[in-house]
């Protein structure tokens, strides 16, 4: 069998930061994400429910594949660029990190393309293809497969080193290679996410959330008014939450590695009353390659006007 190390060479000299093989997710990964999914903790995010059989088993994505090259990427934003300006004199929406910067799909998938058409033209009778965050792919069982990190309480993939401030993207190939050995879990008797989430979505003993209670789900995913009970909950957040990565032990270096430097600079700060200002041409012109433009002006001025009013209550205080 090929060695596997020629391509993890490759894609970290195309600028990934973890690099592991997998043949697939595991059968209780299988089971578990399909019980997830029926249990309604997916919420309104119609796309889990479709394609569960491509989620199966690699050769449903690509016919003939073997290896799933699973790819991860450090968000590039510093300590810095998440601290928001005073808070005290104006109400500013904080953006969870991976949003700061450019369209992470936009930035990975180029690079997983590049490694794709590199594999192809190595080992020649050989098909690839890249997919991040798409393509009904379990990115996160996967990379577990892969040796990436282990599954933490928060759901997050955490890797020793590298915390859980990075993308995971793949490609998927017919080149079979010899699979890496999963890590084992340290999460421990830690559970500082599970009482630090505002909203309680972590499940204790799951690994997993109830998208229906996460804040990244309400002010990113959802279309339409926020529920009462999750607007106290969402504080400053105007876009994603990172709470229960903040509280993260194994994340509390992870930031000060070197980040990438390429795109976009981080989002400038945004005062809450300038958001709700914005018309739609200010709005493409700011966001247009940027993740936050996912939630649509609409969803942004919604999250807005909850930020403000977090801000007025706790400063009438
Ligand atoms: C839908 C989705 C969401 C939903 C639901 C989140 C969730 N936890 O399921 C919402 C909108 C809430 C969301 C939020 C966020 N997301 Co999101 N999301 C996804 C998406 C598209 C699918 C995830 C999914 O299938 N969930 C269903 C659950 C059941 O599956 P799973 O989490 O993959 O879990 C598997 C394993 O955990 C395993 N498993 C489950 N239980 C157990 C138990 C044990 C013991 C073991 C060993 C394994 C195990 O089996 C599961 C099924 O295979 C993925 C991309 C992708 N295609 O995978 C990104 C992804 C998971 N998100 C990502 C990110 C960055 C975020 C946010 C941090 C963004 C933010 N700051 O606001 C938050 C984090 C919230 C959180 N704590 O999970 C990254 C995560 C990177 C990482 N290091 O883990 C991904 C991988 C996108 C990417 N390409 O990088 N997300
Ligand atoms: S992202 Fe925020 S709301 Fe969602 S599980 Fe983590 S701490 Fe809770
Ligand atoms: S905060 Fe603690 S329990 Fe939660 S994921 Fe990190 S190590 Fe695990």
């Amino acid at each position: 069998m090929i060695q596997s190390s020629h391509i993890k060479e490759k894609a970290k000299e195309i600028g990934f930061h973890l690099v592991g093989i997998s043949t697939g997710a595991t059968e209780k990964d299988k089971q578990f994400y399909n019980w997830w999914v029926d249990q309604g903790f997916g919420a309104d995010m119609f796309y889990l429910r479709a394609q569960k059989e491509r989620r199966q088993q690699l050769s449903e994505i690509l016919p003939g594949a073997k290896s799933a090259i699973v790819c991860a990427m450090r968000f590039p934003g510093s300590v810095e660029d998440s601290t928001p300006p005073d808070l005290d004199t104006k109400s500013y929406g904080k953006i969870a990190r991976y949003a700061l910067h450019d369209d992470y799909h936009d930035t990975i998938k180029p690079k997983l393309n590049a490694l794709a058409d590199w594999i192809d033209t190595e080992y020649s009778g050989t098909k690839s293809l890249a997919y991040v965050d798409t393509g009904a792919i379990p990115e996160r069982a996967l990379a577990k497969e892969a040796g990436l990190g282990w599954i933490g309480k928060n759901a997050m993939l955490i890797h020793p080193e590298e915390g859980s401030y990075f993308w995971l993207g793949e490609v998927i190939t017919t080149l079979e290679l010899p699979p890496d050995l999963p890590i084992s879990d340290h999460c421990g008797k830690c559970r500082r996410c599970l009482d630090a989430c505002p909203t309680g979505a972590i499940f204790e003993d799951l690994r997993a959330i109830d998208s229906r209670k996460c804040l990244s789900y309400w002010n990113i995913e959802h279309r339409g008014a926020i529920p009462d009970q999750f607007h106290a909950p969402m504080q400053d957040w105007l876009l994603g939450c990172d709470i229960c990565q903040e509280v993260c032990p194994w994340n509390q270096q992870s930031l000060r590695k070197a980040r990438v430097k390429e795109g976009l600079p981080p989002v400038e700060w945004l005062a809450s009353d300038e958001i709700l200002a914005l018309d739609a041409a200010e709005f493409k012109a700011k966001f247009a390659k940027r993740a936050v433009s996912r939630s649509k002006i609409s969803g942004l001025q919604r999250n807005a006007a909850i930020v403000k009013k977090n801000w007025q209550t706790k400063h009438k205080a």
